[in-house]
């Protein structure tokens, strides 16, 4: 059966394939993926981010849970910023979710991240668009947030939720210090620890000061950003959680919003595929050119200046070709 069907069709290996071969940058699957392209756009993608160890992971477990009550199919892309490769982490993340593993209708995937910050690169999003022409109807991506990655969750998703535990000052200084991302929830987990009601008030008193503020990239501004108190462990919480992102994602639709994040989205994604097309080229270009050999021998012996060159290069061998 041909790749594309089979992707199209929900196959879990072939789709894992697909976004093994995207992570490693093969160009030969941005070919398939523009196959799959115009099967997307029907997802409700969910970024769920955090420090480490606030319960993320175990989080998406419920969630996911929740979501198959409700007969939706469900993916999950972990982000990891730990494990470059394939590292402990991630391994851990897979067995948190191992209950669902047998489940058909969900499709959990580890991706590395972009540098130690956790950053997001192109191949999330290149992946949240395999899983979408898949069909899922949800995708979840966990990542520790704020990195320095050509895309942040707030841009991939319809919706993000930051998790945050109880006493360990939220809040306002953040806020002063302008740090703190923005979200569409905010989750207080551990909800089984001390502090969690002081926790909530300095969210809430963040997100009012917020709304206040600044203009923020927020996509939404008339959507006050609720705040859920969980317990992951126990799943105490998640089905308020769950709805609070489906609320979230009919208020996109209703005001138009989906189409804006879209276009946001699609922008990034495009100039970020520019810019690896570009340098895969010049890549090719260095390794098999004539041309580019005879230039370098021509700077080597002092003939060309090596901008000139440069500039010669880019202007007329490789743009042109
Ligand atoms: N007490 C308590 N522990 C939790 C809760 N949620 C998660 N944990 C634990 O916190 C640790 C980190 O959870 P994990 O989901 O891996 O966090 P992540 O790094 O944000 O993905 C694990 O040992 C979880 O069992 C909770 O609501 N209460
Ligand atoms: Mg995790």
């Amino acid at each position: 059966m041909p790749e594309i069907v089979a992707i199209l069709q929900g196959n879990q290996r072939a789709g894992a394939r697909m976004i093994r071969l995207l992570e490693q940058g093969k160009l030969e699957a941005l070919t398939l993926l523009k196959q799959l392209y115009p099967h997307s756009g029907n997802a409700f993608i969910i970024g769920i981010t955090g420090s480490p160890g606030v319960g993320k992971s175990t989080l998406i477990d419920d969630l996911i849970t929740v979501f198959r009550k409700q007969s939706k199919r469900v993916a999950v892309i972990a982000v990891d910023p730990s494990s470059p490769f394939s590292g402990g982490a991630i391994l851990g993340d897979r067995l948190r979710m191992q209950r669902h593993a047998t489940d058909k209708n969900v499709f959990i995937r580890s991706m590395a991240s972009r540098g130690q910050t956790g950053g997001l690169s192109r191949a999330t999003k290149d992946a949240a668009i395999v899983m979408d022409a898949m069909g899922y109807d949800i995708i979840l991506i966990e990542t520790v947030g704020a990195g320095q990655g050509e895309f942040d969750i707030a841009t991939l998703a319809h919706s993000t939720g930051i998790v945050r535990i109880p006493g360990t000052g939220d809040g306002i200084q953040a806020v002063k210090a302008g740090i703190l991302e923005t979200g569409d929830v905010y989750i207080v987990n551990k909800c089984d620890r001390p502090d969690v009601d002081a926790s909530v008030h300095a969210l809430t008193m963040m997100i009012g000061m917020q709304n206040m503020g600044r203009q923020t990239s927020h996509p939404s501004p008339k959507w006050t950003p609720p705040v859920v108190k969980t317990n992951a462990l126990k799943g105490t919480g998640v089905d308020e959680l769950a709805d609070t992102f489906l609320s979230h994602f009919d208020f996109l639709k209703k005001h138009n919003l989906t189409d804006q994040t879209k276009r946001n989205q699609e922008t990034l994604y495009f100039k970020s595929l520019l810019k690896d097309l570009t340098l895969a080229k010049i890549h090719s270009f260095m390794e098999t050119s004539p041309a580019y050999k005879s230039v370098l021998k021509r700077i080597q012996t002092h003939e060309m200046d090596p901008i000139s060159a440069a500039e010669h290069v880019v202007n007329t061998m490789i743009i042109l070709k």
